[in-house]
């Protein structure tokens, strides 16, 4: 997508610091890190938000959540981490590119704000 700025960095117009890559996802380190390992982990296929997956994207999806777990063995979170979705205006998504926050490094407060 044109003004994507996920898309950009897939395509690497915009570049990143790139934890993991394969044919159809990517993981990156964010660019405003909220704790000391902060990747962000995208299908390279654009799709909207939570709000914009089908039955189509079941593998996809399974394929991110492994993929996270993995990635987060790899970066030494092996006490915990959280996994995060911000899923259109009220639930704070600022990119509309679908996206999963891997925070981890740090003890996690909850709630959210
Ligand atoms: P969200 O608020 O859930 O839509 O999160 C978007 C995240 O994307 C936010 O934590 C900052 C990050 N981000 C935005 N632009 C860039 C960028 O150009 N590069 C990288 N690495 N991260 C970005």
């Amino acid at each position: 997508m044109a003004d994507c700025i996920f898309c950009k960095i897939v395509s690497k117009e915009i570049p990143s610091k790139v934890v993991y890559e394969d044919d159809d996802i990517m993981a990156f380190h964010d660019i405003e890190p909220q704790a000391p390992t902060h990747v962000i982990v995208i299908p390279k296929k654009h799709i909207q938000s939570i709000d914009h997956i089908y039955e189509e994207h079941k593998e996809l999806l399974g394929h991110i959540l492994l993929s996270i777990k993995n990635i987060a063995k790899e970066l030494g979170l092996e006490d915990g981490y959280r996994v995060v979705n911000n899923c259109g205006e009220l639930g704070g998504q600022t990119v509309n590119h679908i996206h999963f926050h891997l925070l981890g490094g740090r003890q996690l407060q909850w709630p959210p704000g």
